[in-house]
């Protein structure tokens, strides 16, 4: 099997100490592919090609060119979307409908900040002082780094790099050491689009070496993270160093509010929805629901009803609903986080388990979980599992709804569902995080800003404010007609 390279400097090439890491297709646990494993030295280098890219290359002098480019990104996604989707299945084991919705997101993603490349050229500003111009005008940061996670691989790893290179930005990605496949690719078709040599550089390997030494080498100006809490902290700490920007989203723990009043079966359907995409494993996912006492068990007979009928299988299956977990050591995390809640009181009404099934033996699949008699201190509610398991609680007033939704260290996203807006506006107003839902869950689109209040992270991506992450302003003051102050020494001793 040949190994997958790195690519350093507009060149392919292997890691340093030239050891190899198998990729697994988490529905069969077999290998397949194999990848370079770079490591600390490898950053450095990469790290080193941006540096000079930036600091002596062009990129960052045409907004016009720099949207051609990625225009033409966006093309050559759009061009080979089905073997990327492919791919993306191969390496998540996500259905392959899923993986078809992502591809058509990510193209959209480049061409949406294609568009607006050379929109925004800065803003002149009123000057108080006469004769002078006051002007805002937007640069890059400099050197960006982009770690990401492994649910959404080359989703996440699009919602960074679009806008930095957009913001003219060079940048060192890492991907997931377990999903590296579709990011591979894509540095490819970045090559072929043109992107000059040093602008765009990928690392493979571990997060403990070469995502510590991305996060903390003196010469990166940004850190831009999607994962885990507990990364996410060790990267801010990290960064704090050199005092690096630090962008982080870290996950949520999302509560899906249902009134007695909404529609009861867009409801029911629209929760599975919520949580069950990619077996759970979305940092949106709706997976804390939060019912109103007068519909509850019926909400969760209609919900059991149907968890019954989904089908778990082979993401490359077109009847396959729901694929398996990432990984082994991710099943396991899922298999202790549901026993923990069963041992704090849970009563498991659906799930809670490894199905049966011999044809799924080999894979780390986890059966859709409905899991009830909730209370909002218990595990099971405060903590992401990322698994395909729904925690239902219940509540009887709008205050008593919107205190638990908010009783979170996380701040992701959140939904409201009922028939009645003013009180949907009410909620949404007092609700704590990046995203609210109304009606709906887990929509998100290039135009609109995603990101986290609270433990969830901060900065934003995607829109505006995508770009402006990887922007610096900087203030320019131009005296037209300069004059002596005659302040420092004109007094004679
Ligand atoms: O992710 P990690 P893990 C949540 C989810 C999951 C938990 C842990 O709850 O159960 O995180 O998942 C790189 N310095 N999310 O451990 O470690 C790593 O190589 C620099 C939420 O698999 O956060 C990978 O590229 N980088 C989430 C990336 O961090 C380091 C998506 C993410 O891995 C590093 C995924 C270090 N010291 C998991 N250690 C979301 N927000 O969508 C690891 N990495």
């Amino acid at each position: 099997m040949q190994i997958k390279k790195q690519f350093i400097d507009g060149k392919w090439v292997y890691a340093e100490k030239n050891k190899s890491r198998e990729i697994i297709n988490p529905f069969n646990n077999e290998v397949t592919a194999k990848v370079t494993e770079s490591d600390k030295a490898d950053a450095k280098k990469a790290i080193l090609a941006a540096r000079n890219a930036f600091d002596h290359g062009e990129w960052a002098t045409s907004a016009i060119e720099r949207g051609i480019i990625v225009r033409k990104i966006a093309e050559l996604i759009e061009r080979d979307k089905e073997e990327l989707a492919k791919l993306e299945t191969l390496d998540t084991g996500k259905t392959l409908e899923e993986s078809r919705w992502d591809m058509e997101d990510i193209a959209g993603v480049f061409a949406y900040y294609a568009d607006i490349a050379d929109k925004d050229g800065g803003e002149i500003i009123e000057s108080p002082i006469p004769n002078s111009i006051s002007k805002v005008v937007y640069e890059p940061v400099g050197v960006c780094v982009q770690i990401t996670p492994w649910n959404y691989p080359l989703l996440q790893a699009t919602w960074k790099l679009a806008p930095a290179l957009v913001a003219g930005n060079t940048l060192v990605m890492k991907p997931s050491e377990i999903t590296p496949l579709t990011t591979i690719k894509v540095f490819e078709l970045m090559e072929e689009a043109g992107v000059p040599k040093g602008v765009v550089n990928l690392v493979l390997g571990s997060g403990n070496t070469v995502g510590a030494e991305l996060s903390e080498n003196p010469d990166v100006d940004l850190v831009s993270f999607t994962g885990g809490i507990k990364t996410g902290k060790k990267i801010m700490q990290a960064a704090s160093h050199t005092v690096k920007k630090v962008a982080l989203e870290l996950g949520g723990k999302n509560p899906n509010i249902v009134f007695a009043d909404a529609d009861f079966d867009i409801a029911v359907d629209q929760a599975l929805n919520a949580v069950f995409f990619h077996a759970g494993q979305i940092c949106s996912a709706g997976t804390r629901l939060i019912v109103e006492e007068a519909i509850h068990d019926d909400f969760v007979d209609a919900l059991v009803k149907r968890v019954k009928n989904i089908k778990l299988g082979s993401g490359f299956e077109e009847d396959t609903e729901m694929g398996p977990l990432i990984s082994k050591e991710h099943l396991q995390k899922v298999i202790n986080y549901v026993d923990i809640g069963i041992e704090e009181g849970a009563t498991v009404a659906i799930g809670g388990k490894q199905p049966d099934a011999e044809e799924l033996k080999n894979g780390f699949f986890y059966m859709p979980t409905i899991l009830t008699n909730c209370m909002t201190a218990m595990t099971v509610v405060q903590n992401e599992g990322f698994g395909p398991v729904i925690t239902i609680e219940k509540f009887t007033t709008e205050d008593e709804a919107i205190a638990l939704a908010n009783d979170s260290i996380y701040g992701l996203s959140g939904g409201v569902w009922t028939k009645d807006l003013a009180k949907a506006e009410r909620c949404v107003a007092k609700m704590r995080m990046g995203t609210v839902w109304v009606n709906d869950f887990n929509i998100y689109f290039p135009h609109a800003p995603w990101g986290g209040y609270k433990q969830s992270g901060f900065g934003r991506e995607l829109g505006k404010t995508g770009l402006e992450e990887y922007q610096e302003q900087k203030h320019v003051f131009v005296n037209l007609q300069p004059e002596t102050i005659n302040w420092f020494g004109t007094k004679e001793k």
